[in-house]
């Protein structure tokens, strides 16, 4: 009797799914996870008896519709919740809080974390991602490492009902693959950058911009928002990546030093990183605090040091603190709610003013 019961939910929900999948209208995403052990308990679900399953399921037809309500419906807590996590990397400051956020978040709410670091390879992403699938997690948070090649195995993921959530950096492809997006506004960041550049510059001057990691969406949006924003009389005379370290952004500087000689008015760096490398190429080259400024991207704790210096005259946040949205969006995920598709982190804009007070604060 019990594996009667269960079949028919698992046969009326994968159809809907395949319907939901090629209906634009329908948002898979918000389907409720039908790995067994988590959501179906056969003492406490009456479920539609096989010969009650409809032949054609209406388009805007959810999966909740398809089975009889239980009186009081099972509610997934955090402890039941286990998440996979692979990580893109852990290339620097800013990725360090992440994890630790996604880590700490996890440990405080009782959440099983199945965390593995990628080494900034999207193979290693896969493979972490196919064991997490083999393992039977309930959720899987992705922050990818290269926007393209995620279908083939979002869709295994998809055909396991294992909802993703894109944290941090987006993808490109198939958006019905995955539930929603979490991360920061990259192009709004750009924008900003953009404005506080044209503050720092009223009259116009020459720039050079240490641009992250070249086919990554946070370098695409930081440039193409900076761009949009930029005064026309700001001219920017090139653009480099400095791979968003400080070593590669130490040696681009240095090159630029030389070859503009007492030519760059200002700088602008994707991130706090290759600030960093910047501000040591200046060092280097005998310049003083804020001769040069700089704008700079992720308001880390050592973004905020170089604020409170004098060396960086604005910080562009993104926040790297996502544990709890992403945990929150899992939950409601796996509860059948209906979550937002893009959710966007809060940030702000900080400048050496308020660089002081905030710095003993900053977590990351
Ligand atoms: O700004 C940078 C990190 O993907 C938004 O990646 C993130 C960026 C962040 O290396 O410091």
């Amino acid at each position: 009797m019990k594996n009667l019961s269960v079949i028919p939910v698992v046969i009326i929900i994968s159809v809907t799914m395949g319907l939901a999948a090629c209906n634009p209208t329908i948002n898979p995403v918000v389907l409720p996870s039908v790995t067994p052990k988590v959501i179906l308990s056969t003492e406490t679900q009456t479920v539609v008896p096989p010969t009650e399953i409809p032949t054609v399921i209406p388009a805007t037809a959810t999966a909740t519709a398809t089975l009889t309500p239980s009186p009081t419906p099972i509610q997934i807590t955090y402890k039941d919740l286990s998440v996979c996590f692979p990580q893109m990397s852990s290339e620097n400051g800013w990725r360090a809080a992440n994890t630790a956020s996604m880590k700490e978040t996890a440990k405080a709410l009782g959440i099983k974390l199945v965390y593995s670091n990628a080494q900034g390879s999207q193979k290693n992403q896969i493979s972490a991602i196919q064991a997490c699938i083999k393992q039977g997690v309930n959720v899987i948070a992705l922050p990818p490492v290269v926007p393209d090649g995620w279908d083939v195995i979002l869709m295994e993921a998809y055909n396991a009902n294992i909802p993703v959530i894109i944290m941090d950096r987006k993808i490109l492809g198939n958006d019905s693959l995955y539930a929603a997006h979490i991360g920061s506004d990259l192009l709004s960041e750009g924008k900003k950058a953009g404005e506080e550049m044209n503050k720092l510059l009223p009259d116009g001057g020459n720039i050079v911009e240490l641009s992250g990691i070249a086919g990554v969406d946070a370098a695409y949006w930081r440039a193409a928002g900076f761009r949009e924003s930029l005064n026309k009389n700001i001219t920017i005379m090139d653009s480099q990546t400095g791979k968003f370290n400080r070593k590669d952004a130490f040696s681009v500087m240095n090159t630029f030093l030389k070859k503009y000689k007492g030519e760059i008015d200002a700088v602008y760096a994707h991130n706090d990183d290759m600030a960093v490398g910047v501000v040591q190429a200046m060092k280097t080259a005998g310049l003083k605090p804020g001769q040069t400024k700089i704008v700079s991207v992720d308001g880390t704790r050592e973004g905020f040091q170089l604020l409170v210096t004098g060396w960086v005259q604005a910080e562009i946040e993104c926040n790297p603190m996502m544990g709890q949205q992403v945990m929150e969006m899992a939950l409601n995920i796996l509860n059948g709610k209906q979550v937002d598709v893009e959710v966007n982190t809060n940030e702000t804009v900080f400048h050496p003013e308020e660089a002081k007070a905030l710095l003993p604060t900053r977590k990351y």
